[in-house]
């Protein structure tokens, strides 16, 4: 099976011997805008390529549009268009690239500068121009605002300052929306979808969500976590079979990375993890879980793009404890529980041999008899490339 995006999708087993279709392969194109020196090609180098927080000062302003392809888990790839924000470029995005560079959009990511003091104005113009054309040409894409580099501004004034510029976005997003619903709807703009009456109105109503970022802090991940997370695809079998996994070991709480950009993939927790109080601990491991990758890299010698841990253990004495591991090919997970020695070696056994059953996150669907095999075998299929950019 497969859809107009080359997206297909195949029957395969789960966990419990039911059959689901899973998909194969999915492809999104991610728009990457925003000003020049907002800081999306430091954020996109950070998440994707391994750059540490301080490497970002010494980039270059991005020329037109830098095209990658990131590969996350074994059957997503984002086509990530990090476009250049100076202002000939944006023109040139909005004039004669304009049905090119927006359509078949599946995301778009705008960022704001919060400090480019002054510039505001143009700049949320230049937003609504961008909001515009999008959903002229894409008008199902999702829409991600990350109000960026708020480490400039004092931690006292954080909260207001973020309300305030929401508040001004969610208007001139409004304000974007409804000029579009105004002109006469033109069918070519939308080449794959079925032609409207003219006296119909498009359904506009852009999904939009909006962060709080800066690169300096786990905030980052939070807003590139919720990103990815509606894209993966297979999302309710993962979130399956975690949840049985994570009943069987008696853990408190699960989450699964994919390994490169160390983004929370999907997340599991018994009721106990449910109380934990810190509602920013997920994306505060993805930053930890990389740093330390960076750290064992530094020490090592080896590329910070290589693969440097397959285990991390910590057991915080009566308290908890927990540990990441290397899970499939592109995947590590974590595993947080209540203290215990026999409980804690059971349930890296348990997960070791949980592994076939999370295979299809490694690419299209094996028949589960042939994944057993492999296991028996002591072979768990081959390294292939995974999560990183080209
Ligand atoms: N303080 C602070 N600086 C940041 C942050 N993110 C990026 N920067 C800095 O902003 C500068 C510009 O970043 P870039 O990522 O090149 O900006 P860009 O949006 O790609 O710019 P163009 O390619 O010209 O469109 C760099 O010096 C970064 O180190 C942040 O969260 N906080
Ligand atoms: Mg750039």
């Amino acid at each position: 099976m497969s859809d107009l995006d080359g997206n297909s999708s195949a029957p395969a087993g789960d966990a419990f011997g039911q059959t689901q279709t899973l998909k194969k392969v999915k492809k999104q194109k991610v728009l990457l805008m925003g000003k020049s020196g907002s800081g999306k090609s430091s954020m996109r180098s950070i998440i994707f390529s391994n750059f540490l927080a301080r490497d970002t000062r010494r980039r270059g302003a991005t020329i037109d549009i830098d095209l990658s392809h990131v590969k996350f888990l074994g059957n997503l790839t984002l086509n990530l268009w990090d476009c250049g924000g100076q202002e000939a470029f944006m023109e040139n995005y909005l004039s004669q690239q304009r049905a090119h560079v927006f359509s078949n959009v599946g995301v778009l990511i705008y960022v704001f500068d919060i400090e480019s003091r002054g510039d505001v104005e143009r700049d949320l113009a230049t937003y609504v121009n961008i909001i515009s054309a999008l959903v002229q040409y894409s008008r199902e894409a999702k829409v991600f605002v990350l109000v960026h580099k708020m480490d400039l501004i004092q931690p006292a004034m954080r909260e207001a300052v973020f309300d305030q510029r929401v508040a001004l976005v969610r208007r001139k997003t409004a304000e974007a929306v409804s000029i579009v619903r105004k002109q006469k709807p033109d069918a070519s703009a939308h080449p794959q979808s079925p032609p409207f009456p003219s006296t119909q109105i498009p359904d506009v109503d852009l999904d939009m969500q909006l962060f709080a970022t800066s690169i300096w802090d786990q905030s980052l991940y939070k807003a590139w976590a919720s990103i990815i997370h509606d894209l993966v695809p297979n999302l309710a079998v993962i979130e399956t079979q975690l949840a049985s996994l994570g009943v069987a070991i008696d853990a408190d709480e699960i989450l699964l990375f994919e390994r490169t950009s160390f983004l929370v993939v999907s997340k599991w927790s018994s009721r106990e993890g449910e109380r934990n109080p810190y509602g920013d601990r997920f994306e505060r491991m993805s930053n930890i879980l990389k740093s330390w990758k960076h750290t064992c890299s530094k020490f090592t010698g080896t590329p910070r793009n290589a693969e440097q841990f397959s285990d991390f253990e910590y057991k915080m004495g009566p308290n908890f404890a927990m540990f990441a591991t290397k899970f499939t090919t592109n995947t590590y997970i974590l595993v947080c529980m209540p203290p215990g020695e026999a409980r804690f070696n059971s349930a890296k056994l348990n997960v070791a041999a949980a592994r076939p059953w999370f295979r299809f996150l490694d690419g299209p669907p094996v028949p589960m008899s042939s994944s057993s095999q492999m296991l028996a075998g002591g072979g768990y299929g081959s390294e292939a490339a995974g999560g990183s950019e080209s």
